[in-house]
């Protein structure tokens, strides 16, 4: 069972002062418009802090699952290193690799010189719920609850259309992006790095490009903690392959030799070159659900209560949200969720469940999609503790009636 955020130890707020140095990238102090956008983001941010600079944080749940579209101050920040700050007049997005025509972009020509287009597609981090793979053993990493999730409207390019720009040549199998952040790696500055197959990268699901090159959400231009000026969207992937801060796309005929590709971001369950090397970078994320209200960490009237919650349809294309069942008492049996109306592909499901409370109680939750996959009672444990969706269960604390 996981705590409620609520109840953790507030990370003390470390203010960041200066800019991070990347070619070709200007570098601001700490009096700049960049610094001060900086804090006054994190104070309107309705988050609970994991950590500053880098900048990591979830929401609580019950205010989560009050939107189906999530609000900017109740999204999600994964980050692994300070924020760059980009001089938006100097930038460009840079084109290459199997290309017959590199490009450099500046932001004027992405957002004019392109079809544009707004999807809606939720984001998760690979390691939403981190914390249940610790209840079975130690694991590295951020520890998230549940709410390292989130959806939102995205407006961007597809990157097909950068890439038929550039004139993809022959060989082309993977689509590499490069962050303008620097990130400890090994005790070496790496940028963060991203890879999806030229498949995706050219997919269209339905009216739903493979990958977007975005800058704005939820119709705003992204905030600095997204990715400003652009970042990619790549809708049914885990967060990781979503660039923020995008500076370089290469088309290659492999994966990306990126850290975030070739060793982060896999299923192991030790850290060896010979288990890194076997096993294959994580791309589509699983079925998931949470329960986020009632929160456990206050005491619950007894009689009947409405449970809220998310659930996310596998990031195959084409899978829905078919059922979210609730057991009270430890899943011997499993009363049907409501499903809300809004839906769409790509995207969570909110549902609610009216449930008889006797006394101390668990609930747990467990969705199936459309293809009639379940999430399973609980996930193996793997050392990076990552892509947890087994049944997740919330212990209440009732108030006799
Ligand atoms: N450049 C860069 N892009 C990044 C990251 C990062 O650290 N640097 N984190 C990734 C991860 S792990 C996730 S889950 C998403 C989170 O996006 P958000 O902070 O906008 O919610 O961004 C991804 N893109
Ligand atoms: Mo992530």
């Amino acid at each position: 069972m996981v705590p409620d955020p609520a109840s953790w130890r507030p990370v003390e707020r470390r203010i960041f002062l200066f800019g991070v140095a990347v070619s070709g990238i200007a570098v601001a102090g700490p009096r700049t418009a960049n610094a001060r956008q900086r804090k006054a983001d994190n104070a309107e941010k309705n988050l609970r802090y994991h950590s500053h600079s880098p900048n990591n944080a979830e929401p609580v749940l019950a205010e989560l699952v009050k939107s189906w579209i999530t609000p900017y101050e109740n999204f999600y920040i994964r980050t692994h290193g300070p924020n760059p700050t980009i001089d938006e007049k100097a930038f460009t997005l840079s084109v290459e690799g199997l290309v017959r025509k590199p490009r450099k972009l500046t932001l004027g020509h992405i957002r004019e010189g392109f079809s544009q287009e707004t999807i809606t597609a939720t984001m998760t981090c690979a390691g939403n719920r981190r914390q249940e793979h610790s209840e079975t053993k130690p694991v590295g990493g951020v520890p998230w609850g549940a709410g390292a999730i989130g959806n939102a409207t995205w407006t961007g390019v597809p990157l097909a259309e950068i890439l038929k720009h550039a004139e993809v040549q022959e060989g082309a199998k993977h689509v590499w992006f490069e962050g303008a952040d620097q990130v400890d790696v090994h005790g070496q500055k790496t940028p963060f790095g991203g890879s999806i197959p030229f498949e995706k990268a050219m997919a269209v699901h339905g009216k739903t490009p493979g990958a977007l090159v975005a800058w704005k959400m939820n119709a705003e231009p992204l905030r600095p903690d997204h990715g400003f000026p652009v970042r990619t969207v790549v809708p049914g992937y885990i967060g990781a392959r979503s660039v923020k801060w995008l500076g370089k796309i290469v088309v290659s005929d492999r994966p990306s030799p990126n850290h975030f590709v070739a060793e982060a971001y896999k299923i192991v369950t030790e850290e060896t070159p010979e288990q890194l090397a076997q096993a294959k970078p994580i791309y589509h994320y699983p079925i998931n659900s949470a329960i986020a209200k009632p929160m456990g960490d206050r005491e619950v009237p007894a009689g009947r209560v409405v449970v809220h919650g998310y659930a996310l349809p596998p990031g195959e294309p084409g899978r829905t949200i078919q059922r979210v069942e609730v057991s009270s008492d430890g899943g011997k049996t499993w009363r049907d969720a409501r499903l809300d109306e809004q839906s769409a592909p790509f995207c969570w499901r909110f549902w609610t469940a009216e449930i008889e409370l006797a006394d101390a109680t668990t609930l747990i939750a467990r969705a199936t999609d459309s293809a009639g996959q379940r999430q399973p009672q609980t996930t193996p444990w793997n050392i990076k503790g990552y892509l947890y969706n087994g049944w997740h269960g919330r212990m209440l604390k009732v108030k006799p009636g």
